[in-house]
């Protein structure tokens, strides 16, 4: 039987397990990639595993989110990220040079390789076929230092596109009419392969917008073949000796099917607030859109701000309505300064941000109170823009543009028309804003500002776990819910006892102060806890702060793994009904915990109620070993070396 293209690059990498759907694999790790806000962690956690150089093909470190300069935190960062990087073999792309996943597809990806990055929208570099997953900074720090990645054997969903999109549909309408069927959970434990003829509709940038917000889905990762197209954009990029064809034997089997016929698509947008509340833009109507917002790491290809400039040109922004553009890298800005279409831009009224995440985590640009914004980007939970009561709604950069000059959410059909937008035939090539690794390494001091201290470090399982339930929660619980992002936090990424004083500062701000008076505790979640980013900062800080053991109705599956990353137990209820039994406050006794986790389930004690309740953690013998040892760098450290 043949193999579909994840069969073929995770048979490729396979370093343990058989590819049965659910089993615990391991992968061997080509190319790792980190963002400031996760990636100061990564490198300390890295460091602290004592290994001299990265042993990937290729490590980057990107400086993308965390650009908002209104102190010293963020610039020390750069600085740490930087110095940090030249010292062990990492290349450092410098704040200024373009938000990670674009810089990574342009510059660095390769089809049939293996890219782990310590972000959820890692899975842009399945628009060049390569099997890209998001992961916890820890994760991505073992990558570096040369373990495999663990994760169970994904099923395999096979996307069969047909047809032709109409004018003026793009890209992100084909994955908002994915996530209108799938819902934001319907990719979990997916792999989401496209193939069919429709493919050749779709540039690379195109694929990698739709790959992007895969993981909006929920999905392990999206993946493309690596086609004419894809050889066409790795010449355009410099890179063509990079490119090897890959595709789907002919007859690959996959564990489910779903077709898209590309031509009955429309101009779509995710409502508020959530990606997965799709319906068209002629159904929504005409509503008076405050503030437009272009770029992100879904929508700022130079495609993507070409077709935009050519609809701004000669036009006004609406005098209702800001327009803010943040270019998804500096080779896009480049192109865009030079052929005149930024001009064009500027001359209508948009205001040019850096080429920056920004908007997207809240770093800036914060709408008006109780405003609608129009945003090119992926995620629209509540509160992600800064302004907890905005309306947001994500849609295609021609959308945007239509909607930025008319002042009300505007099909982009109505503009007559349609602009073809060619790939050049040639991309500005210049890497002098990604610095190579010093070739000295001993000479390389780490500079560290006084905002980054030391990665707190949990002890052995003890035999006994005790406390009180500090927080009881329902379902669907964020990691944004659990350690909040934005302007105000986000400088504190470095700094685990500062921020934990964030956590769950939105929903019950006494929390880290209980926490910690009481020497930690247990959390009680519903279904689907720690659902959406891969910020492990929403595992540490609750570590930091006595947390011993979640128990929940079930887990998303990158927070899952942060949780025993960092030593603390997710279990989940054999009976579900217990949830009802216990509460806030009850003091809760699991004893012989080591000795027990071999068995699949474990009796915790509630001491307040005079009960018993049976709980399972579902974890395999690595990931027990690496619970007793207080986390996977105390078992690096113990069992590997
Ligand atoms: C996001 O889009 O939410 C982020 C910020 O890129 C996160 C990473 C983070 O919290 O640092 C992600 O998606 O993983
Ligand atoms: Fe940056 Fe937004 Fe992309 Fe996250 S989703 S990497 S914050 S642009």
């Amino acid at each position: 039987m043949g193999k579909n293209l994840a069969q073929k690059i995770i048979s490729n990498h396979l370093v343990a397990g058989t590819m049965s759907v659910g089993e615990e694999i391991a992968l061997k790790i080509d190319q790792t990639l980190t963002q400031d806000a996760t990636g100061t962690m990564a490198y300390l956690q890295f460091e602290a595993m004592g290994i001299p150089k990265v042993k990937t093909e290729l490590s980057v470190s990107y400086v993308d989110h965390n650009t908002l300069q209104s102190g010293f935190e963020n610039a020390d960062d750069h600085r740490f990220l930087r110095t940090i990087a030249s010292k062990y073999g990492i290349y450092f792309s410098r704040p200024g040079n373009g938000i990670c996943h674009q810089v990574h597809l342009e510059r660095f990806g390769q089809p049939g390789k293996t890219l782990l990055g310590s972000d959820s929208h890692t899975p842009t570099g399945g628009g060049i076929a390569m099997l890209a997953i998001g992961a916890g900074g820890l994760d991505v720090a073992a990558a570096m230092a040369g373990m495999p990645f663990y994760l169970n054997m994904p099923a395999v969903v096979n996307i069969r596109l047909s047809g032709k999109r109409q004018p003026w549909v793009s890209a992100k309408d084909v994955i908002l009419e994915v996530l209108r069927r799938l819902s934001v959970k319907g990719g979990v434990g997916k792999i989401m392969e496209y193939s069919g003829d429709g493919v050749a509709d779709l540039s690379v940038p195109e694929r990698a917008t739709i790959t992007n917000m895969g993981a909006e889905l929920g999905a392990t990762t999206s993946i493309f073949p690596s086609d004419e197209h894809t050889r066409l954009f790795m010449k355009s990029q410099g890179r063509e000796k990079y490119w090897i064809p890959l595709e789907a034997d002919a007859d690959a089997e996959y564990d489910s099917v779903i077709d898209i016929d590309l031509s009955t698509l429309e101009p779509m947008a995710a409502k508020p607030h959530s990606p997965d509340a799709v319906d068209t833009i002629r159904n929504i109507g005409p509503i008076k859109v405050d503030q437009v917002a272009i770029g992100s790491c879904t929508n700022a290809s130079y495609t993507d701000l070409m077709r935009v400039a050519a609809i701004l040109k000669g036009k006004k922004v609406h005098s209702g309505t800001d327009l803010v553009i943040s270019p998804g890298s500096r080779q896009v800005l480049e192109m865009l300064a030079r052929n005149g279409a930024l001009a064009d831009m500027v001359s209508a009224g948009a205001r040019i941000l850096e080429t920056t995440c920004g908007p997207c985590i809240g770093m800036g640009q914060a709408p008006s109170s109780g405003s609608v914004s129009v945003r090119t980007f992926n995620r629209n939970f509540k509160g992600r823009s800064g302004t907890a009561d905005a309306e947001v709604y994500l849609t295609g950069p021609e959308t945007a543009a239509a909607t930025a000059i008319f002042g009300v959410l505007t099909d982009p059909r109505d503009l007559g028309g349609f602009i073809e937008i060619e790939l050049p035939e040639n991309f500005i090539t210049d890497d002098e804003m990604i610095i190579a690794p010093s070739k000295e390494p001993e000479t390389v001091e780490v500079l560290r500002g006084p905002n980054i201290k030391p990665l707190p470090v949990r002890k052995e399982l003890p035999e006994t776990l005790s406390g009180s339930i500090l927080l009881k929660l329902g379902d669907n619980i964020t990691t944004d819910d659990i350690m909040p992002a934005g302007a105000k936090i986000l400088p504190l990424r470095s700094n685990i006892p500062a921020i934990s004083k964030f956590v769950f500062s939105n929903i019950d701000p006494s929390f880290p102060e209980r926490a910690l008076q009481r020497g930690g505790g247990f959390i009680v979640g519903g279904h689907n806890y720690g659902q959406g980013s891969s910020r492990e900062h929403a595992a540490l800080a609750p570590m930091y702060l006595g947390i011993k053991a979640i128990i929940a109705k079930s887990f998303a599956r990158i927070h899952r793994a942060n949780l025993i990353n960092f030593g603390i137990l997710p279990l989940t209820f054999v009976d579900e009904t217990d949830w009802e039994q216990i509460d806030s406050g009850d003091e809760l006794v699991i004893k012989n915990a080591p000795l027990n986790l071999a068995g699949d389930k474990l009796v915790i004690e509630n001491v307040t109620k005079n009960k018993m309740f049976q709980v399972k953690h579902g974890l395999s013998k690595r990931q027990i070993d690496i619970v007793l040892s207080g986390g996977l760098l105390n078992y690096i450290r113990t069992s590997v070396k």
